[in-house]
Parts: C-alpha cells; structure tokens; sequence
C-alpha cells in the first residue's frame, strides 16, 4: 500500500507534466470525457482500528479544466461498490451532476466497511456510536474522518476542502459522515438519506412491512465475504423473475417463507432476515434511528426528497428536522421535488406516470440548486445562502420557499368522513353512522391497478379507480372545489374502527380527483398519447398524493402491539409523510380505505400473530372492518392548511 501512495503521489505531482489530453468533444458523463479529464487512483485507506477501505479518487486532469484548482473533494460513501474498479477503468457516469463535473473536483468513491473492496464487517445502517472509547470504537463517522485525514495529506492539488452525497444507503451514510464531522467537510447533501428503517424508510411504514420492494431489494444485495475478487466481482444472485409479483407473492405465503424457503432466498440472506424478523420497534431499530444522533453537524447540510420517493421518503424530513434540533448552529436546508426516489438527479422530472409538472424540475435543481450549493461552500462562488425549504408545490406545479418547514402558516384541520361517501370540514352530527366492507387476505387489495413484477416507482401517483370500484375500499369525497386548497406538511389519519378480527390494517389513500372534463394531454408528433401507459383518460382520474398503512396493533405502542377485541371500537392513528400539494379548483379532495395494499405492504392475518412473518396459513382470516362517522365517533384526515 505504501507504495501505491508514493507512486500516486509521484504521479500526482508529474501530472502537470504530463502530455495534455487531446481535448475530447465528447458530451460529459461519458466513459471518453472522464477519461479525457480526469486521472484514476485506488487506495486501500488504513482505519484507526486497521480495518483498510478501498477508495477510488479521480482527479481532474491538469489544462483540461477552466481553473488549475486546488480543487475540492466531493465524496460518496457506498455499500453498492465503486465499480469500475482498476485505475484504467473510467465510469460512463462521475460525480453527481453534469455541472459539476464540468467544473472540476476530486471526486471520491469509497467501499463502506465489509462491502466490495473494503475489509471488515458490514453492519446495516452500521450504528452511530455517540462516546467512542478507543480506536476500536468505529462507525461511519469515525471512517470518514480518517478517510478525509488520509486524502487531504494523499491527492495534491486539493484545496483543503470536502463536500460529501449520496442517494438512498449513500444518503445514509453522508448522514452518518457529518455527525461530529470533519472541520474540512463543508457541505453536504444527504438525499433520500435512510433514516430510521422502522419509521417511515424502507423497511415498515406504520408496522407494516413493505414487501415488495425489500423482497424485491434484498434479492440482489446479499452479505459478501470481503474483500471480494474485484476483478471477479458474483454474479448478483438470480431471484426468480415472475411477471406478476402480486400472483408470485401471494403463493409465496406468510412472508417467512420468502426467508427460509427454498425456492426464495432459503435462509441465506440474514440482510433480509434482520429486516422481515424484528417486527416490533425494538433495539435492533433504535440504535440504527440516525436521527438521535445529528449533533456535532459543522457543515453546510442541503437534505433533499421527493414527493414520491417510494424507499425513503421520511428520512429527508427526520435527518433535517433532527439537524435543526442537535446541530441548529449550522446552514441546513430542505428540498423537496415531484421526484420518485433518486429521481432529482437525472431525467427531466417533468411528469411521472399521468401526473405532470408542467417543467423540467430535475434540470433546475441540478442547475440551480444542488450546482450552486456545493460551488459556494466548496469553491466559495457562484451560490447565494438557499431558503430554509425550497418545495415544489404539485397542483400548481410551482416552487415555493419557506422560512421554516412546514410553513408556519399551515393550521392543522381535519376531513371528516360523512355519509354516503361524503367528505367535509365539517364534522359530522348524526348520532350513528357506520360504514363496513369485508377484508379477505386471500384476495388482497392490489397496491396499483395493473400487472407489474416489481414496486413501480410511478404508483405514488398513479390512478386509484381500479381501487375506488372495489366493495373493500371505502371512498370519501368533497364537493368540486369551489378554490384552491394547499395541504403543506404531515397527513393524520385518524380513524374509529371495529373489526370481528383480532388484528387489522387500515391503509389511507389521499386522493385528487381530476374534473370529468379535464383536458386530455396532447398527443405527440406521431400523434401518439404521451402519458401511460396503460393509455388512461385524465377525465375523473384519481391521483394519490399520499398513502400509508397503519397495522392496528401497534395502535398504542411500537414496542409492544396488542390485540383488537373483536367489535371493540378503537382509536386507530397514523402519521403520513408530508405533502405539499394544492387541489384546484373543480377537483375533488378524495380519502380512500382499506385493509390491504399487496403485495407493496405484506398482509394482516388479521389474527393477531406476535411475528406476522411466522404466521400460519390458517391465521390468515377474512374479518368486517367497521369505520364509525358520527357524532360521537368521528373518523376523518387532520391535514395542514396553508390559507
Ligand atoms: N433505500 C434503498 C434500500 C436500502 C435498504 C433496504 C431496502 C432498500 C436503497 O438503498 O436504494
């Protein structure tokens, strides 16, 4: 290793030197523009506890630049490897962003502990350890400190300074890398940042566990032994494809046969085991909950989200909330687009399936807000402080900005459930009312209205027709509105509920019904429609703007779940993420709800069973599920109102 460093300082330091690249006309983010402009090194980096990761640095080359630097690091912390790897392998695609890479940095890649090239043992949403003892004592933020130490006295030409990103498990670990950060590390953007797996990530929304996207996920990221032959990387494990995932996992069974079972991944991925088997907020959970841990946060912190991130789309708000908390000294700020998860850094992001946004969203945050963010904190140019929360507003398809998130104008109000499928501000005065639909496990509500085999991304916006046809889905709707309505933070389900099971899920789909006469869009040059497929009509369609599960079980603890007494009537509440979405005029405001969303949520046997995954076929049960609407049982969504 040694040597690897003096020769890459050798080269470092003759690189002026070195024969100019012919300059390429190639388009950036190309293999033969990275090539043309930036030289490769590959460092196994020495821990405090002499664990080595590997590390890939891409320097820009010297007259290919506008500047000659000393440029800045910008890193990404990864358990998907580094790949390419070989200091004469180029990727197709550096760095975050085509600006930035046209403006030049030392863009780093490093192998998280116990993945791909690095030694070690790969923990999940390895925990923060606050009173680090000895060198023995490490987690994500300790490697990046000694990483940082490593790189400022390793690459010439830098200028002292270190931004740091990432997206999805990378957005965790830009999250985990700031806490008691580096003084060189200067801004950061977690994005999609995994937060708290539990609450909201990827692994349970409301004690449900979301299925198909982690069944889904885990096929392919298994535990390695490493570090791995780079140069012989495994073949990713071939997960059955089934076409029709609704139809495969429901022959699957309860989910502890997708653990165990032979044909699915046979008890070989303990990843998946640790997420399907801690089914109750416990410690496993607790101590992998990074936001607890956001103090000692010294650099400029951008956390970004989307709208409809399917995979994490709480963590953005915890890590931001949780930063204004513990480390409120420090620049930190929220944006959040009409963007599924990752969906900000390529692509147009001007629509996603039928809902559009009417601009090129992902293009200006790319230009406008990421670029300048990290010029200015690590080049000391071009940006200007952001806003505290920079939020595309759906339904208007605008950008707003707000001094604090959510706007302090927004007041909580709540939609209440009336008869005949009514839905108002008003509560409702009838001494009874009471609405009933039959759950059957068998036959589970499908979470979109077409064949697919994976999660869609596009369902977080996707027409609910198929659903509000269905005698176990009860719709709510307004009037046609006669304004605007902007809902602008946390949506709160809360239900009175009865159920002959002794468990039950209560999923609620928040809805915008598009008028009857809504224009359809127009077709393209060959006259083709330009939104589906499935080719749809925009008359009366019902997009979803939010919806989540909430297991009835866990109604009063997280920890310790409890039975429903069969047709007890119970409170049952829920936190959904937030929003920031206006209904216009002429659209109705639409609640749906139900007892399943398969196979995105795995099912209730609506028996209470302490480990659903260990459920016995015979425990899944059909139940009536009773929602009460009266005076003295009133069940509606409390939402934020900004007036
Ligand atoms: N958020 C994704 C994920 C991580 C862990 C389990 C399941 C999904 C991801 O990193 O893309």
């Amino acid at each position: 290793m040694k040597i690897r460093i003096a020769l890459a300082a050798v080269c470092l330091l003759f690189s002026a030197a070195r024969v100019l690249p012919a300059q390429t006309s190639a388009p950036f983010n190309t293999e033969e523009f990275v090539r043309a402009h930036y030289a490769k090194y590959e460092y196994r980096i020495p821990m405090r506890d002499g664990v080595k990761l590997f590390t890939s640095v891409y320097v820009p080359q010297s007259g290919t630049f506008k500047d000659e630097g000393p440029y800045p690091f910008l890193m990404t912390r990864t358990p998907y490897s580094c790949a390419p790897y070989g200091e004469d392998k180029m990727p197709t695609r550096l760095g975050v962003s085509q600006e930035l890479l046209e403006s030049g940095y030392i863009f780093v890649c490093a192998d998280v502990r116990g993945r791909s090239g690095s030694e070690g043992v790969f923990q999940e949403m390895s925990p923060h350890i606050d009173d680090k003892k000895s060198s023995k004592d490490v987690d994500e933020s300790s490697d990046t400190y000694d990483t940082v130490e490593f790189l400022l006295k390793h690459v010439a030409n830098n200028n002292g300074k270190v931004g740091i990103t990432g997206i999805s498990y990378p957005g965790f670990y830009t999250s985990a890398s700031i806490i008691d950060s580096h003084p060189a590390i200067k801004a950061a953007s977690p994005q999609a940042p995994m937060t708290d797996l539990f609450f909201g990530d990827d692994a349970y929304h409301g004690g449900a566990f979301m299925l198909g996207a982690n069944y889904g996920f885990y096929k392919f990221f298994f535990p390695q032994k490493n570090p791995i032959d780079l140069h012989n990387t495994p073949a990713r494990p071939a997960g059955e494809s089934d076409p029709d995932t609704y139809r495969s996992l429901l022959a699957a069974g309860p989910t502890g046969n997708l653990d165990t079972g032979k044909p699915y991944l046979d008890g070989k991925n303990w990843l998946f085991h640790d997420q399907l088997i801690h089914t109750t907020y416990d410690d496993y959970w607790k101590k992998r909950d990074l936001s607890r841990h956001m103090t000692g946060v010294h650099a400029a912190v951008m956390t970004v989200g989307g709208w409809f991130d399917a995979e994490d789309l709480s963590g953005p708000f915890k890590t931001f909330h949780a930063i204004d908390k513990l480390s409120p000294g420090t620049v930190n700020t929220l944006v959040v687009g009409p963007w599924v998860h990752g969906g900000w850094s390529n692509g147009d992001g001007d629509r996603l399936g039928d809902a559009t946004f009417n601009s090129k969203t992902g293009v200006f945050f790319r230009a406008h807000i990421q670029y300048p963010f990290f010029e200015f904190y690590l080049k000391g140019r071009n940006g200007a402080p952001l806003p505290k929360a920079y939020v595309f507003e759906t339904g208007t398809n605008v950008w707003k900005q707000y001094a604090a998130w959510p706007p302090q104008s927004a007041a909580a109000k709540t939609l209440y459930f009336q008869a005949n499928g009514g839905l108002s501000f008003t509560a409702p005065t009838a001494k009874a009312g009471v609405d009933e639909y039959v759950s059957d496990p068998a036959h589970p509500v499908p979470f979109v209205g077409y064949t697919t085999d994976t999660v869609p991304q596009r369902y977080m916006s996707d027409d609910q027709r198929f659903a509000s046809r269905r005698p176990d889905v009860l719709t709510y709707e307004t009037e046609p509105l006669t304004e605007d309505v902007t809902f602008s933070g946390p949506v709160k389900p809360k239900l009175k509920i009865a159920s002959t099971g002794t468990d039950a899920d209560f999923v609620v789909k928040l809805i915008d019904v598009y008028p009857d006469d809504y224009p359809e869009p127009p077709a393209d040059a060959a006259g083709k429609r330009i939104l589906g497929p499935p080719p749809i009509i925009l008359g009366g369609y019902q997009q979803l703007v939010r919806g989540e599960p909430m297991r009835a079980k866990f109604r009063d603890s997280w920890e310790k779940p409890a039975p429903l007494v069969p047709g007890k009537m119970v409170e049952v509440n829920a936190d959904m993420p937030d929003i920031n979405h206006t209904f216009r005029t002429g659209h109705r405001i639409m609640v749906q709800v139900q007892s399943s969303w398969f196979p995105l949520v795995d099912r209730n046997p609506q028996t209470f069973v302490e480990n659903i995954p260990l459920a016995k076929p015979e425990q899944f049960v059909k139940a009536t599920e009773s929602v009460y609407r009266n005076a003295g049982a009133a069940s509606g969504v409390e939402v934020m109102v900004v007036p």
